[in-house]
């Protein structure tokens, strides 16, 4: 067996091996350290059934992403514990990268704390983080690998930290960024001439993480940490245009869908977010 994965629903995509694709799907369904609304686990399930709702010509880019050749490596099976589930989350990374290193990889959540495991094989030099949360805790219920310490971990790790759409944080997690050079974006002074003055300096390789909390709540109702006054959903699309245009990007997750639903707005939201990289990624 090639990874321990499963997979309960097919996108509305056509799909190939592995070893052919030119990107590749692969989910993390975890919701261990979920300090608010559970369901995160559903995640990438909920975003492949979204697909079903979606045309897969992209009339942004006049491409036609069903002729893309795009994989799915299904959803890894994790443990319960976090500090387990992002070992065996970078095991099947590495898996996935010695079968085929040169395919873009979109990682599909889950929540935040499995955005370690893609960090710490792919190696990128920057993040760039959409959130509506700092997340620079150094414990937090326990755990320094909890979703609500991922960008500082990664700050730790020698990455340059950009996060954009934030509207929650705690006055150490603001001082931590003073001190440390990690710049970031409130939602309410966010705009694209922002976005782009930060990330223009930024080292390269970068990996994007988008935590589907940055969205104002009427796109994402079902996310582990609900924040209202996000970003619109065009914000991050024309900010994501700029980075695969310009900027080595070595990989994108989408965290935080959650929900026990078939069809939830979070998942029609992320499913279109993830349609956009794969066109954009394309051109
Ligand atoms: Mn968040």
């Amino acid at each position: 067996m090639l990874l321990y994965t499963y997979r309960s629903f097919d996108m509305e995509l056509p799909t190939v091996s592995i070893e052919e694709a030119d990107y590749v799907i692969m989910g993390l369904p975890f919701d261990g350290t979920t300090s608010y609304k559970p369901g995160a686990r559903f995640g990438p399930v909920l975003i492949r059934q979204a697909t079903l709702n979606l045309e897969s010509y992209i009339l942004d880019y006049d491409v036609d992403i069903a002729e893309l050749k795009i994989a799915d490596a299904g959803d890894v099976a994790l443990p319960v514990n976090v500090e387990d589930a992002i070992k065996v989350g970078i095991e099947a990374i590495k898996e996935l990268r010695s079968v085929n290193r040169k395919a873009l990889p979109i990682f599909l959540g889950g929540e935040h704390s499995m955005t370690y495991p893609p960090v710490a094989v792919l190696k990128p030099k920057s993040y760039v983080v959409f959130d509506a949360h700092l997340d620079l805790r150094d414990s937090y219920q326990g755990s320094r690998f909890n979703h609500a310490c991922v960008a500082r971990r990664i700050h730790e790790n020698g990455v340059e930290v950009a996060i954009f759409g934030v509207r929650s944080g705690t006055r150490e997690e603001v001082k931590y960024a003073t001190e440390n050079g990690i710049e970031w974006v409130h939602a309410r002074d966010y705009n694209f001439d922002a976005f782009v003055d930060l990330v223009a300096s930024l080292s390269e390789p970068i990996y994007v993480s988008i935590d589907i909390d940055v969205f104002d709540i009427p796109l994402v109702p079902e996310t582990g940490t609900p924040e209202p006054g996000g970003l619109r959903f065009w914000d991050v699309v024309n900010a994501l245009e700029w980075l695969t245009e310009r900027k080595n990007v070595v990989g994108f997750d989408i965290m935080e869908v959650s929900g026990d639903k078939l069809g939830n707005v979070t998942s029609i939201t992320a499913a279109k977010l993830l349609f956009h990289i794969l066109g954009m990624s394309s051109r």
